[in-house]
């Protein structure tokens, strides 16, 4: 058997829309099990505005960043690490073009174009590159050990 690719952890939201309606979570759950991620760990959450406005704090200053924070303290959310080889490549593939409009057009079986609302109202996140996984993930899960989690990887590929 060829060896298992290294796998790979990112962080992913089901932002506070998605999360309102049970039946759309419920099929995203799915989607996410049929894609071949692991879920790592899971919480639900809600936001104040500071802890929107810090997550966010690369977008302050743009005309959408009082709108995303208003939407992203509107309710609660999920927060996922997802698993698998390429997960921050696959799950940005999975849900799609950031804006569901666009989506619709250019990539309709993605997460955004079935669930995202507006441009702003898009349903998802996930981090976009390893430095921002492992800082998402330390934002969220704190008490998750993601070194150790590194490591155990290795010494399981031995
Ligand atoms: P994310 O960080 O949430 O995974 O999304 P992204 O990389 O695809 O998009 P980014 O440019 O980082 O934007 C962060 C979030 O801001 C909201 N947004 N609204 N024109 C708009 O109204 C607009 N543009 C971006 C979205 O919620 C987006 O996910
Ligand atoms: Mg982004």
């Amino acid at each position: 058997m060829p060896p298992r690719p290294l796998t790979q952890l990112t962080l992913a939201l089901l932002k506070p829309d998605l999360t309102a309606n049970s039946t759309k979570v419920n099929k995203v759950f799915s989607h996410i099990q049929q894609n071949d991620f692991n879920i790592v760990a899971h919480k639900t959450l809600l936001w104040s505005k500071s802890d929107a406005e810090t997550f966010y704090g690369e977008h302050r200053g743009k005309f959408f960043f009082e709108r995303l924070c208003g939407y992203m303290t509107s309710g609660h959310f999920h927060a996922l690490i997802l698993e698998k080889p390429d997960a921050i490549t696959d799950w940005r593939a999975l849900i799609g073009p950031t804006h569901p409009p666009r989506a619709r057009i250019n990539a309709p079986d993605t997460l955004r174009s079935l669930y995202g609302m507006t441009d702003t109202r898009n349903s998802f996140h996930g981090s976009d590159a390893v430095d921002t996984a492992t800082k998402e993930i330390g934002f969220f899960f704190p008490e998750f050990d993601i070194e150790k989690w590194v490591k155990d990887q290795r010494n399981n590929k031995k």
